[in-house]
């Protein structure tokens, strides 16, 4: 076997989003594409020489073959080891965990998560650091540069290396073990949750559950953790097959994409727990027998309850919340006297955070929630959350979500998403609220004034570091808000993102439906924003 160095020139678009690089399956298929990233990636690990890596990815079209070329990359490289899931699969909370208890110096995750898969879907590729967090930015700054400046890399010649079975060997002087993707995630949890309490309360045959899987990598996971272990019945898990394109699928656990899951608990007789996850296992959505969980109202929910589980009765240091994410939790924070933190979107963000031990739980309004047992997202971690605390309180879960809501009353929100809109017209109506910045402030529109208005930047509290413009904040005399974003995850056009949100302490208010009790503040971002006029859209592709 030998090493084959390839001359190469840069790509110009190869600038990690909000998580890692995401393009479509047909520009990572162009000769050198992802050879340039992972030869950048390398690059910018100054000792990486016989260190361990975690390798794996959600199983989307074109894994199979991205894995093989970056093993023999690595060994090509003076990577020492790699470790990786069997069939090249890992979900990204799995592979967060791997990196953590085989304390490797970081791991690549392959995935475009929510992006649809197949050969005319997506594709990703991100890089993790040895905390098990993606990488911060500065990190990914470095690997953005070597991307424009690379004219070589090097490979290994050597055939395919077989993933199929558990198992370690050598390529060239690289040490390769195959490990079982699900074990190690599975032991974590069963760290961290009651499962005989949970096993309890679904085996009893009275409370019955359905966990979608979306034809994504959750699946086996899902197969082992809930059939497996907590007693569910066979066929609980539904879509639980992984497939390359997800079955043409779009793998974002929301109201829209998961309708499969919704019809199921909106029925009559539904089931009285269900949850769906995303691509890479790394988000989820928490539904009730008919009734909605929003996921601003799940972090909080998770956090005012978390005395009641195993791995976190000792208390928490403190909470996090991206931007967007409503305030719901900040009212937890201060009822328990913890920290409490406000990030730009990205879990990147929180990484810091949870290293210094200043927050233990971290989530964001887009369905994903953890805590400090990975440096990830992690969608089946909320699910177990949930099933352990409605095994402790013995209550439905819109009684819970209610009762919550009277304790501290009840922050409407919602997030309206125009997908894949021309770029050029997103661009221009952020410019255009930009020029309103001076004349907003202390305007007034119907029952709200607005307090200020500004582009929102975070100083992270340990390093120092500064992140600018990310998201445009309009703040009314009440707190309610209004937030304007671009995505910095999708691969065709632009994706807005607006945040909507007021606050209702009144119980007998709070049943409203949500987008009446917003109707306002949605006729007054539109009103400020022209939305119709640069999206072209009558109305938002999802609404959650
Ligand atoms: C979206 C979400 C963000 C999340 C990110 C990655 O980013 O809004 O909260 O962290 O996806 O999640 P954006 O830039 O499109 O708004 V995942 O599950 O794709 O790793
Ligand atoms: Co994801």
């Amino acid at each position: 076997m030998s090493i084959r160095t390839v001359n190469t020139q840069p790509f110009n678009d190869q600038k990690p989003g909000t998580s890692g690089l995401r393009k479509a399956v047909t520009v990572f298929q162009q000769p050198h594409y992802l050879e340039n990233f992972t030869q950048s990636i390398f690059n910018s690990l100054e000792d990486l020489q016989g260190k361990t890596l975690v390798l794996g990815g959600d199983g989307r079209y074109y894994n199979r073959q991205a894995i093989q070329t970056i093993l023999k990359m690595a060994a090509a490289n003076s990577v020492g080891r790699i470790l990786v899931g069997l069939k090249g699969i890992l979900s990204t909370p799995a592979a967060s965990a791997i990196i953590r208890k085989n304390q490797a110096y970081g791991g690549i995750i392959l995935s475009a998560s929510h992006n649809p898969g197949g050969i005319n879907g997506d594709f990703g590729i991100k890089y993790n650091i040895s905390n098990g967090g993606p990488a911060p930015e500065k990190v990914t700054e470095a690997i953005f540069a070597h991307t424009k400046t690379i004219t070589q890399y090097q490979i290994l010649e050597s055939a395919d290396i077989n993933l199929d079975h558990v198992g370690s060997f050598k390529l060239g002087t690289m040490d390769i073990e195959v490990i079982d993707s699900v074990i190690p995630y599975l032991e974590l949890m069963e760290s961290l949750f009651d499962f005989n309490l949970i096993r309890n309360l679904l085996s009893k045959g009275d409370f019955s559950i359905c966990i979608d899987s979306l034809h994504a990598v959750t699946g086996p996971y899902a197969k082992a953790i809930f059939e497996g272990k907590l007693g569910a019945k066979t066929g609980t898990v539904i879509n639980e097959v992984p497939l390359e394109d997800f079955g043409g699928g779009h793998p974002d656990p929301n109201l829209v994409y998961a309708k499969s899951l919704v019809d199921i608990l909106f029925a009559d007789n539904a089931p009285d727990f269900g949850a769906a996850s995303d691509g890479d296992g790394d988000r989820n959505m928490i539904l009730g027998r008919n009734f909605f969980v929003n996921p601003s109202d799940s972090l909080a929910v998770i956090t005012a309850n978390a005395h009641l589980v195993k791995g976190y009765k000792n208390g928490l240091t403190g909470v996090a919340r991206s931007m967007p994410t409503s305030g719901a939790v900040d009212r937890v924070a201060e009822k328990l006297g913890i920290n409490f933190f406000e990030t730009p979107t990205g879990w990147k963000f929180f990484g810091n955070l949870l290293d210094a031990d200043q927050a233990t739980i971290c989530g964001e309004e887009s369905f994903g929630t953890s805590s400090n047992h990975i440096r990830e997202k992690d969608g089946l971690w909320a699910v177990l959350f949930w099933l352990n605390i409605v095994a402790v309180r013995g209550e439905s879960v819109e009684q819970i979500v209610k009762s919550h809501w009277q304790e501290y009353g009840r922050n409407f929100y919602s997030r309206h998403d125009y997908e894949e809109v021309a770029t050029e017209g997103a661009n221009e109506l952020v410019n255009h609220i930009r020029s309103q910045f001076d004349t907003l402030k202390g305007k007034q529109f119907g029952n709200y004034t607005v307090n200020y208005v500004d582009d929102f930047s975070y100083t992270d509290p340990i390093d120092g570091s500064v992140t600018t413009n990310q998201g445009i904040r309009i703040i009314f005399t009440d707190k309610s808000r209004i937030i304007f974003r671009l995505s910095g995850t999708g691969t065709k056009g632009a994706t807005l993102r607006v945040y909507l949100e007021s606050y209702e302490p009144d119980v007998t208010k709070q049943d409203l439906d949500t987008q009446k009790a917003l109707k306002e503040l949605i006729n007054i971002a539109e009103e400020i924003a022209q939305i119709k006029k640069f999206t072209n859209r009558e109305i938002p592709t999802v609404i959650t």
